[in-house]
């Protein structure tokens, strides 16, 4: 690292000192944390995307948001070269970056960083750096916090892309580095194009006929998501949405809405009411990357009839193996190639048993990795077809390269396919072209989940009752040091503290079909409880019970 470099790194850096006495972590979704306190990280995770850019000669995005928590926090993360997030060989040296006490040390560990990784750090060649932020009002400056990191790297350019969902940003990162265009114009062309092209295809005589059913109300947590929904309807002919919760009223972000508030809390979000009874409803979370429907189902009760990210999933899958059913016959080999697909399903411990069960009973292969998109992706990556989502709503579906090569080549080449066969590959190459292959999108996600519906011919509550969900509960225990609980087997067994996998697996006993686990959130400083049993009193009591095991053995002593 030359002279000139040293000083403007040691120089920048002091004008950003840590935080005292927090230890930042690199969790499920990057830096999390109370806004006030974030100046210095967002800094330094600017200089980390212009390293990473460097290193892997390509655009890296870097989005700054709390998804789905409270307004006053916020957060930052890296969006890699493929759109996913950042590669976990990283994330130790984020921590590390993060919490360096003074400039000199900071310089230290980038300065053996950079040898040990062999970075291109000569001055010789740039960075570029796309940067994205939320709604939140935090978002401004620590936006320039960012921008400051990066232009404390020799060569690196940023190119602010303004307040867009996180999937935007990861997109417009994939797009880039595939040589695309890549402005918001480009996404919503894309995806409004490819969700004509699944309409059109729809055979004749299905599809749900205009009624009231027809209508979309959709709650965008008062976030980005709403706003940019609001957009990209303008380019959605036939479809009716109605946008509730854009942030543009009083409503305050997350706070009583939105998909984290709708599955964990599984009532009616603010705006919502009676006259939505019966009514195809959907809510996004914050940065929109998280999508769940529900339905009210009378007027005198706050409860939904939720429709979560399994469901999703389930809807997804289905309609996948019935494009590849169509192909089962063809005559064509390259066409009856497409038919034997490997098709993978990703869920967490957090999935309803009965959506697992349901899924097997396709005769899909269901497998399961941590919580966080990064675990689910890398897994769904392995497949020709790899479907993941989270019951919290987060997930997509990927198709392999060499996967949509076959599509692309059958679709331009002439074939004996019929032309049911030959609109089977069509569907699938829209398929691939509408859900985002960089991360779990709500925008597209619901695109998706519209014109299945259509060709499906279903109404929402045909579809919530593929299969019923077994009651279930969702808790949140404050501790005194979350990282004290260790998990394995993808989080459904506590190997530390000890003892308490033992207690849980004795409360868990006393319940029919009763499923209980917990972990440390990775975006909250809490640990949470998940608990399943055949009826809800059950479900709720084991949560309950868990819960206290949690704070006897971790927390405060503050249960009875
Ligand atoms: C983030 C991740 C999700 C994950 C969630 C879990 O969501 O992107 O994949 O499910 O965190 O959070 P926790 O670890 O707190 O349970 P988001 O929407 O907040 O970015």
């Amino acid at each position: 690292m030359n002279e000139e470099q040293t000083s403007l790194l040691l120089h920048s850096c002091s004008r950003f000192p840590p935080p005292k006495g927090v230890r930042l972590s690199y969790g499920t979704a990057g830096f999390r944390e109370d806004a006030s306190i974030l100046q210095s990280t967002v800094f330094r995770v600017g200089i980390l995307a212009a390293l990473r850019s460097l290193k892997t000669r390509s655009v890296i995005g870097l989005m700054i948001t709390a998804s789905h928590n409270k307004v006053s926090d916020n957060g930052v993360k890296i969006a890699d070269p493929n759109g996913g997030m950042l590669s976990q060989d990283w994330e130790p040296f984020a921590d590390a970056l993060a919490n360096a006490p003074t400039p000199e040390q900071f310089l230290q560990l980038l300065t053996d960083f950079v040898k040990k990784e062999n970075i291109p750090f000569d001055g010789q060649q740039s960075a570029e750096i796309l940067l994205g932020r939320d709604t939140r009002p935090s978002g401004g400056s620590l936006l320039e916090a960012a921008k400051q990191g990066i232009s404390s790297i020799i060569g690196a350019v940023f190119y602010d892309m303004g307040i867009v969902t996180s999937p935007q940003l990861h997109w417009m990162v994939r797009a880039r580095n595939k040589g695309m265009k890549a402005t918001e114009l480009d996404y919503f062309d894309q995806l409004s194009s490819s969700f004509r092209c699944l309409i059109d295809l729809i055979p004749y005589g299905s599809g749900i006929s205009k009624t009231v059913d027809d209508i979309l109300v959709v709650d965008g947590a008062n976030g980005v998501g709403g706003e940019k929904l609001e957009a990209l309807k303008k380019m959605l002919d036939d479809l009716v949405i109605d946008v509730r919760n854009c942030g543009k009223g009083s409503g305050i972000l997350n706070e009583g809405v939105g998909a984290d508030y709708v599955q964990k809390e599984k009532v009616i979000p603010q705006e919502f009411g009676s006259m939505d009874v019966g009514l195809r409803c959907a809510s996004l979370d914050g940065d929109a990357d998280r999508l769940v429907y529900f339905s009210v189902p009378s007027n005198v009760s706050s409860y939904i009839n939720l429709v979560d990210g399994d469901k999703i999933l389930s809807l997804f899958a289905i309609f996948i193996k019935e494009q590849l059913s169509i192909l089962q016959e063809a005559a064509d080999e390259k066409v009856k190639a497409i038919h034997h697909a490997r098709v993978g399903v990703v869920q967490t411990a957090y999935a309803n048993g009965a959506s697992t069960e349901y899924l097997k009973q396709l005769g899909l292969e269901v497998v399961f990795t941590p919580t966080g998109v990064k675990y689910l992706h890398d897994k769904a990556a392995q497949y020709d077809i790899g479907i993941y989502f989270e019951a919290n709503g987060h997930g997509t579906i990927l198709f392999s390269e060499s996967f949509v090569a076959s599509l692309e080549t059958i679709k331009h080449e002439p074939s004996s396919a019929s032309i049911e066969q030959h609109n089977a590959v069509l569907r699938l190459l829209a398929v691939s072209k509408l859900i985002n292959q960089a991360v779990g999108d709500a925008l597209s996600g619901l695109l998706m989940v519209e014109a299945i519906l259509r060709y499906m011919g279903w109404s929402i509550q045909k579809w919530s009752d593929l299969y019923q969900d077994l009651p279930s509960r969702m808790l949140k225990v404050k501790v005194v040091d979350r990282t004290a609980v260790v998990t394995t087997n993808a989080e459904t067994v506590v190997a530390k503290p000890p003892g308490i996998q033992e207690a849980i697996d004795a409360e868990t006993a006393k319940y029919p079909q009763g499923r209980s686990f917990i972990r440390p959130s990775g975006t909250e400083d809490v640990i949470r409880v998940y608990a399943e049993a055949s009826s809800q009193e059950g479900a709720d009591n084991l949560a309950s019970s868990v819960a206290k095991l949690v704070d006897r053995f971790l927390g405060f002593g503050s249960s009875s």
